[in-house]
């Protein structure tokens, strides 16, 4: 049986050691087709399309470029099987971080992966594109980030006139400066709200951590503005999809549900009630309120977050 083998080392930016790597690669990686791209801090592929004729090899590289430190932002590259169920994956992943990501249970669905990539590295890999034509999607497995958009395809095609043999993407960087936040504060947080549908309950929780971080850059630099925005974001997140409120109810029961969007429900009046004093400009209530959205988030995850994610029926899709 060949194994998938996705932890190789990492890249530095380092010639001596990245020729040490080619020159001790098995196979030839001269005549793959390279596609270089970036992962970002706003959880997109620079390179969100791939085009490949059947059976060619393909040679990915991905760097990370961030201001986090790799804990809380790292990438990599998962190439999944056509019939793969990526949300599942992507929720078995995140509880694969002694792993970095990779799901052990799930690697028949996968094609190609990379290792993780923290600010500055750079991760590989080579593969020959699949026989049959059709899409193929690639995500990244870092909690949150395929259910925030972190995805792309390769599309196999018989196409005779084969795509430009290198594809390079644009400086990353300079986008998301909607708020003016990162502008003026070299913080690269942005007002990101969940996109409704296809998002199971980690892409909204990620979107609140990042929500309620711009809420309290706005409170240490008393901008109202950005703080409103913030909180409006916060009240609007994108609703539980019915199928994950179908496996609270599995997981937790009638009872531990109906709790669990009390809690939900009591928190979202408090957002609304952050939002209202954000446009007041009452510098006071918008500190309070924003301690206890915080100690609400927490206690939440205290009373909920293990009993549902130690259920082996949370991670059956
Ligand atoms: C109604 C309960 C509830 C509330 C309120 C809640 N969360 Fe969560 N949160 C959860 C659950 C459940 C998970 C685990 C989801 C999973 O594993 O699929 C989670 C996961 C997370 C994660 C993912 C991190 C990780 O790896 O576990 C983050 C970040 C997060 N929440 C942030 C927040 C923030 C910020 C708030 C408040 C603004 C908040 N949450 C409010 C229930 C809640
Ligand atoms: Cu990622």
């Amino acid at each position: 049986m060949k194994t998938i083998k996705c932890l190789l080392p990492i890249l530095m930016f380092l010639p001596l050691l990245i020729n040490a790597q080619t020159a001790t690669a098995g196979d030839t990686d001269t005549d793959a087709k390279v596609v270089k791209m970036t992962g970002t801090d706003q959880m997109r592929f620079t390179v969100t399309n791939i085009e490949a004729s059947p059976g060619q090899k393909i040679k990915v590289i991905l760097t990370t470029v961030s201001d986090y430190p790799k804990i809380a932002m790292a990438h990599n590259f998962l190439l999944l099987k056509a019939k793969a169920d990526a949300t599942a994956l992507a929720n078995a992943a995140a509880r694969a971080s002694k792993n970095e990501y990779i799901p052990e249970d799930k690697k028949d669905q996968i094609l190609a992966c990379t290792g993780l990539a923290g600010d500055g590295e750079t991760v590989e890999v080579t593969f020959t594109a699949p026989k049959t034509p059709g899409e193929y999607l690639y995500i990244c497995s870092f909690p949150g980030h395929y259910a925030a958009g972190m995805k792309g395809t390769l599309t196999v095609t018989n196409d005779k006139n084969p795509p430009a043999k290198v594809v390079d993407s644009e400086n990353p960087k300079g986008k998301s400066e909607s708020t003016g936040l990162t502008q003026r504060t070299g913080i690269p947080f942005e007002i990101r709200q969940a996109e409704e549908d296809t998002h199971p309950l980690l892409g909204i929780m990620i979107n609140l951590e990042q929500n309620m971080a711009v809420v309290q850059a706005g409170i240490w630099r008393g901008d109202f503005q950005i703080i409103s925005e913030a909180a409006n974001a916060l009240v609007n997140h994108a609703k539980i999809p019915k199928r994950e409120i179908e496996k609270i109810r599995t997981v937790l029961g009638e009872e531990g549900l109906k709790n669990f969007v009390a809690a939900d429900k009591y928190w979202h009046s408090k957002a609304k009630e952050l939002s209202q004093a954000a446009d007041e400009e009452k510098m006071e209530p918008i500190v309070n309120l924003t301690a206890e959205l915080i100690q609400r988030c927490a206690s939440c995850h205290v009373k909920y977050r293990a009993p549902l994610r130690d259920s082996p029926k949370w991670l059956e899709r």
